[in-house]
């Protein structure tokens, strides 16, 4: 409340001082300098839902990447074709030469579609051997989609997989290609129907070797689930989009069917992958209660939380605040945490369900603890042996005294007045 009235009287006087520098021309520039309204409140200081914005979460971050070519430098050779005729160009990928090598920060780097820098593995990493490429988030986002941009033909299988503990254990997303059964144990295309919405399927579409350069795989990870439209309301999508980690695995090469034949070598140097951009759309998961996320001193990234929530994805509530449990906050409700009501007297409390039902679903908080000679769940009445003193409002340190002598004393003064 106080933050409005500030910014609304800085932008008073801004305005006053702008009409009368340049008779009223100009205002709204300057209106638009002071502090910007925080998006997790209302015109009114109400809480309502806030969300970071979307981003690409891979942009500048690390990836591990299993295989990459240029130690030592290497041949490679690029395929291309003019109608029946094919040839192959070849050129030397070399880690030591900024002008010929091909490192994994070419995943994540800005992309310039004039000039593209494409990491590139090591040639023939044939089936049953893979490549992966695996991104750390560094917190929870919710991802609404992982994409490739090849450089080289696009693999003929792969896969994607999250991680929602860090990297400790991963689930696929989704697999890619030109023989689902054989290769992931999957039916090609599958039907996702509301009973496995958190299921990864399995589509040969985007697998053609061509286009050999330029081509596109994206997943968007709400796409074909019946809920999608129900975000909100729906915990197992919800779960389904949330990821720590995105693992790429390519496992399979394409290739002409010449890798076997006479020329071997020049076919195998030319068969590797090679990416340009990878990217992970999506958001800092925040649970609609943060419209931002920032380093903290440690360096990790967390939600700067609102609504009187805690935790790295405002997944609790902050100490003190346990009047109703924690929820997510959806378009309509804010669900902000609710300190619990202990009349100044407490600095703990929890939440008992049992209570908060019967309150119907209003109030649950318990204070604990409660000092200044005070006892009840809201610290609303003075403990055994001490007496409430009238003039004073319960909220008050020295609204219970103490000792039967004390209250003597203060009859002895009632009586004197
Ligand atoms: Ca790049």
């Amino acid at each position: 409340m106080i933050r409005i009235l500030e910014v609304w009287v800085t932008s008073v006087a801004i305005s006053l001082l702008v009409k009368g520098a340049l008779g009223g021309y100009g205002m709204s520039m300057f209106a638009a300098q002071s502090s910007p309204p925080d998006p997790c409140y209302d015109e009114n200081g109400n809480p309502r839902r806030c969300i970071p914005d979307f981003v690409n979460s891979a942009f500048g971050k690390d990836v591990r990447v299993s295989s990459t070519c240029g130690t030592p430098a290497s041949r490679y050779c690029v395929v291309t074709e003019k109608g029946e005729e094919r040839t192959r160009d070849c050129h030397t990928c070399d880690s030591g030469d900024p002008k010929k090598t091909h490192p994994p920060a070419y995943l994540t780097d800005l992309n310039n579609p004039h000039n593209l820098t494409c990491w590139q593995s090591e040639n023939y990493v044939q089936y049953p051997q893979n490549v992966t490429l695996t991104l750390s988030l560094g917190k929870k986002f919710e991802v609404t989609y992982v994409s490739s941009q090849f450089c080289s033909p696009r693999p003929e299988s792969m896969a994607i997989f999250k991680s929602m503990d860090y990297g400790k254990s991963w689930v696929p997303f989704q697999f890619y290609s030109t023989q689902c059964k054989k290769m992931y144990i999957k039916q090609n295309k599958a039907v996702i129907t509301k009973q496995n919405e958190q299921e990864a399927i399995c589509t040969d579409s985007h697998t053609d070797m061509h286009p050999l350069t330029g081509g596109l795989i994206a997943f968007s990870t709400l796409d074909g689930r019946p809920s999608a439209h129900d975000f909100d309301n729906s915990p197992v999508l919800q779960d389904w989009v949330t990821a720590t980690d995105i693992k790429v695995t390519f496992s399979r090469l394409h290739t002409f069917g010449d890798e076997n034949e006479d020329d071997s070598e020049l076919a195998r140097d030319s068969y590797f992958y090679a990416v340009s951009d990878l990217q992970v759309g999506g958001r800092c998961k925040c649970n609609g209660h943060a419209s931002k996320c920032v380093k903290d001193r440690e360096g990790n990234l967390v939600c700067e939380c609102k609504h009187n929530t805690a935790g790295p994805e405002c997944d609790r509530c902050k100490p003190f605040h346990y009047d109703r449990p924690w929820q997510r906050a959806t378009a309509r409700e804010a669900n902000e945490c609710v300190a619990c009501h202990c009349n100044l007297h407490a600095r703990r409390c929890r939440f008992n369900m049992e209570l908060y039902k019967l309150s119907g679903r209003r109030s649950g908080g318990v204070c604990l603890n409660c000092r200044h000679n005070t006892a009840g769940r809201h610290c609303h009445y003075c403990k055994e042996g001490f007496f409430r003193d009238m003039s004073k409002a319960i909220s008050h340190r020295r609204a219970c005294k103490g000792t039967v002598p004390e209250l003597e004393l203060r009859g002895f003064l009632w009586k004197k007045r």
